[in-house]
């Protein structure tokens, strides 16, 4: 579900001027040039950069409503000759006379072969008093194209009004319910166990930290609103304690972003584990979004190929066990529930404030 969005502010330099973008940081030099364009004649070329946090920014304190969602597009090429760097898209706030930086999105790798679509989402603070954009460079001296940069209000990828129906995974009617497998894990619904009910969800072949079920919940947690989640959780009979958590994987324009849904809490074989979070706040924007469980390793979890042939550090005190089956540590039994916050387990959160809804 593509997030719906109005565009509020675009720069495409075709008019050779450029466009209202001014340069920041000592000898930043900004042009419009027909040396390289991702659409049409003109980009904007920034040369003369002698800091990294140097380089194009537009002033967009007047152009933004507080508190509304944006969605920022920017194509960036370095220059003819230059080496790749990593460019990023960073927005300076000004909140009560400090600034504070906030990377709308980066750092990408970008080279001088072919133009790199950054894309990132940002809420402006309500009380920030200026708003200012910028293009920056790991490299302190880089010289680097733009084009098309565009501000979309958006609801961040959610209907209007927001689907609040939550959703409930019991599994009692035999099917997966939609939970897949991530990364090498394989799930498939069981009667050996169970929470409530019959049946539950099990998890096996898991090779990483970040291996688990996970379910597709795109348009079911928006931004702005506020969510209970619950769910339970049981080791498989014979695994070791485990070190649980929750986690969403949002993708904007094939970007992903990870957020912590659920903190780290112990599981073991003997007892199904109660996981809940207080009303949780969603914010950001997405095309799709992921939820899943995994398990708390220390390293970073997402990124490298190593990690997901690494045996989970839990398990490396299982001398008994043999290498192949330590590589696959836990398989994990799960019921899972969530609800917009006007549905469900008002019994744990009555103090606690009502939704906000801005979608
Ligand atoms: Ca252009």
């Amino acid at each position: 579900m593509p997030a719906t969005a109005q565009v509020v502010v675009s720069t495409n330099f075709e008019d050779a001027q450029t466009d209202g973008w001014i340069p920041r940081g000592t000898g930043t030099t900004l042009s419009a040039s027909t040396n390289q364009a991702n659409t049409g004649s003109y980009s904007l070329l920034t040369t003369g950069r002698t800091q990294s946090f140097g380089g194009p920014s537009i002033d967009l304190s007047s152009s933004l409503t507080r508190g509304q969602l944006y969605i920022f597009t920017i194509y960036v090429r370095m220059a003819e000759g230059e080496a790749n760097d990593s460019i990023k898209m960073t927005m300076q706030s000004t909140i009560n006379g400090s600034n504070t930086f906030n990377t709308v999105s980066g750092p990408a790798t970008v080279t001088n072969g072919a133009w790199v679509k950054m894309v990132g989402a940002f809420t402006p603070a309500s009380n920030a008093t200026s708003l200012l954009l910028y293009i920056e460079g790991a490299s302190a001296t880089s010289s680097y194209y733009v084009d098309d940069f565009t501000v979309a209000a958006s609801n961040g990828g959610c209907s209007n009004p927001p689907d609040n129906s939550g959703f409930l995974s019991d599994f009692e009617n035999g099917t997966t319910q939609g939970w897949a497998g991530r990364g090498t894990a394989q799930v498939a619904n069981t009667t050996a166990d169970a929470h409530s009910g019959a049946h539950s969800l099990f998890v096996t072949n898991r090779t990483a930290s970040w291996n688990g079920p996970t379910l597709d919940i795109t348009g079911k947690m928006c931004n702005g609103s506020q969510y209970a989640v619950i769910f339970w959780v049981k080791m498989a009979p014979g695994q070791p304690q485990t070190t649980i958590r929750v986690s969403l994987q949002l993708t904007l324009a094939g970007n992903q972003t990870f957020k912590t849904l659920v903190a780290n809490g112990p599981v073991t074989s003997s007892s199904w584990v109660r996981f809940k979070v207080k009303p949780y706040t969603f914010s950001g924007a997405y095309d799709n979004l992921q939820i899943y469980v995994e398990s708390a390793e220390t390293a970073a979890p997402f990124a490298s190929s190593t990690s997901t042939t690494r045996a989970c550090s839990s398990c490396r005190h299982q001398s008994s066990k043999t290498s192949r089956q330590s590589r696959r540590p836990m398989p994990l039994t799960s019921w899972l529930v969530l609800q917009p916050c006007n549905r469900i387990f008002w019994d744990l959160m009555v103090s606690l404030p009502l939704c906000t809804t801005t979608a």
